[in-house]
């Protein structure tokens, strides 16, 4: 890959990033894709040279005759070494994985911008705080119903910490660009988790935890922007306008883009139409 000139991102490209969406909007999101990719690359290079002893046994070693081949029991040498290699391997990417885990979960002493994520049966609130915990107050707020989806504004360059707490059930906080969900609880425990974007766009949010009838009502859009707009934003928020007034003061469209509210009223493709025919009758 050195020689080649190859990035870790540019050979994950290469193969549709094996799995993952992209290599995420924040600076967390790009070492767990590099330790992904890492580990495809380890475990396909193990994989090509133990297909490649595989093929050369079966050709090297295939049925010549009727004579029996030598019969040996055990070859000490290669057994501490199919044994010391596995666990070697382990340890490395254990190693990168303890590094990668510790720094996404990592949180830091003064945020610049505290998001309090607040999940209910069947949707979403996130509250912009001047403070951390859940004593600090909310200085602004959106909410989502069934025909807005809520925008979730947020800047580039800063650390952002978000603090979830839910209304009732268990519900999960799940932006697929970011690589990482959390899930969001009631009661006393709140989880927290720090992100810094990188990456002005939109970005579908979802909910990751089935929670209930209304489970896949539950989306959000992740909007970021930069940090003089998301200025603007929340002081058109503070000052009382609504989100889409807010958006369109700082020029963005003010309503979701990468997703759209569910359709309640099902009727033309519904399975209860006023002229479908019971089955047997
Ligand atoms: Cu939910």
């Amino acid at each position: 890959m050195l020689l080649s000139g190859c990035s870790i991102e540019g050979f994950g490209n290469a193969f549709g990033n094996f799995g993952w969406p992209s290599r995420g909007v924040s600076l967390q999101a790009h070492k767990m894709y590099d330790l992904w990719i890492a580990s495809v690359i380890a475990a396909l290079v193990v994989g090509i040279f133990v297909w490649g002893l595989i093929f050369w046994c079966i050709i090297r070693y295939r049925k010549r005759g009727d004579e029996l081949p030598v019969q040996t029991r055990f070859n000490m040498p290669m057994e501490v070494l199919y044994t010391v290699t596995p666990i070697l391997i382990v340890a490395v990417l254990f190693y990168y994985t303890a590094i990668v885990q510790t720094d996404v979960d990592k949180l830091s002493k003064n945020p610049d911008q505290v998001v309090e994520v607040v999940a209910f049966k069947w949707q979403w609130q996130f509250n912009y705080r001047d403070g951390i915990g859940a004593d600090a107050n909310t200085v602004a707020s959106t909410v989502g119903s069934a025909d807005v989806i809520p925008l979730l504004v947020l800047p580039t360059g800063e650390k952002i910490r978000f603090e979830e707490t839910s209304k009732d059930v268990i519900h999960s906080f799940w932006v697929p660009e970011l690589l990482f969900k959390r899930d969001v609880f009631p009661g006393s425990v709140r989880n927290v988790f720090e992100v810094t974007l990188d990456k002005e766009g939109r970005y579908v949010g979802r909910c990751a935890e089935l929670c209930g009838t209304y489970h896949a009502f539950m989306q959000f859009e992740l909007v970021v922007v930069s940090p003089a707009d998301f200025d603007k934003y929340l002081a058109a928020k503070k000052s009382g306008a609504t989100t889409q007034e807010a958006m369109t003061a700082i020029g963005k469209e003010p309503y979701a883009v990468t997703t759209e509210p569910l359709n309640t009223r099902r009727q033309s493709s519904s399975w209860n139409q006023s002229n479908t025919v019971a089955a047997g009758k």
